[in-house]
């Protein structure tokens, strides 16, 4: 799949703002500054279209994209995990999240950013968990892959794999810096969000 077309709907910040159409969607998620933004300005090869930060929490709504003129939405979620994050902050988060998840009838598939250089945290085992409680596919996405050697990638997703319990095959390394493993997730992406024609290719 190639992204020729890229533009910013709109944020919500709660069930009156999510679409409620047939146009599908894939979800980023991740902890608070693991790169989400950047990873969409990144697929989508529109630097500006995210709003990125060096300072973690900058994500708060569920941001919505119109990709290819509507063939599907990416949505940028907030993270979690801020360290400064109020109680009450964190309580909103559970909600819209929670909203999100079981409000959003076209949602394909949720990819799930960590950094490759860290073990993934118990927040991030959490959100998988989470996931697989409502029965979505997910990818998980080791980002900032820039940040290591070449020769020690497959180490650091092999610490990835052992934590999370997730197999080879549902990992990939990627960088927003570099766009390594760019079209390798665009390939996912379109295996999830057309499904019978992924199958009909392989035929
Ligand atoms: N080297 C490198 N830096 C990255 C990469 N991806 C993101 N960053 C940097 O990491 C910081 C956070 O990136 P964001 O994309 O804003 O992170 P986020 O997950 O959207 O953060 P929140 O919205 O706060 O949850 C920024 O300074 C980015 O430039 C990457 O692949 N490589
Ligand atoms: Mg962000």
């Amino acid at each position: 799949m190639q992204i020729i077309h890229s533009e910013f709907l709109k944020s919500a910040n709660g069930t009156q703002g999510f679409y409620q159409d047939a146009v599908p969607e894939i979800a980023v998620v991740g902890r608070s500054n693991v790169g989400k933004s950047s990873f969409i300005n990144a697929l989508t090869s529109n630097a500006k279209l995210a709003k990125t930060s060096s300072l973690p929490g900058r994500t708060r709504l569920v941001n919505y994209f119109s990709i290819n003129h509507n063939l599907f939405r990416l949505v940028d979620l907030p993270g979690y995990g801020f360290a400064k994050a109020s109680k009450a902050e964190q309580e909103k988060w559970n909600g819209l999240m929670q909203a999100y998840f079981t409000q959003s009838k076209q949602l394909k598939m949720v990819v799930l950013l960590v950094d490759i250089r860290h073990e993934p945290t118990e927040k991030d085992v959490q959100m998988l968990e989470y996931l697989y409680y409502y029965n979505i596919s997910t990818t998980i996405v080791a980002t900032k892959c820039d940040k290591v050697p070449k020769s020690k990638i497959l180490h650091y997703i092999k610490v990835i794999m052992t934590k999370l319990k997730v197999g080879k095959e549902n990992i990939f390394p990627f960088s927003s810096e570099t766009k390594y493993g760019k079209e390798a997730v665009l390939k996912r992406l379109d295996q999830f969000i057309f499904p019978d024609a992924s199958r009909a290719e392989e035929e």
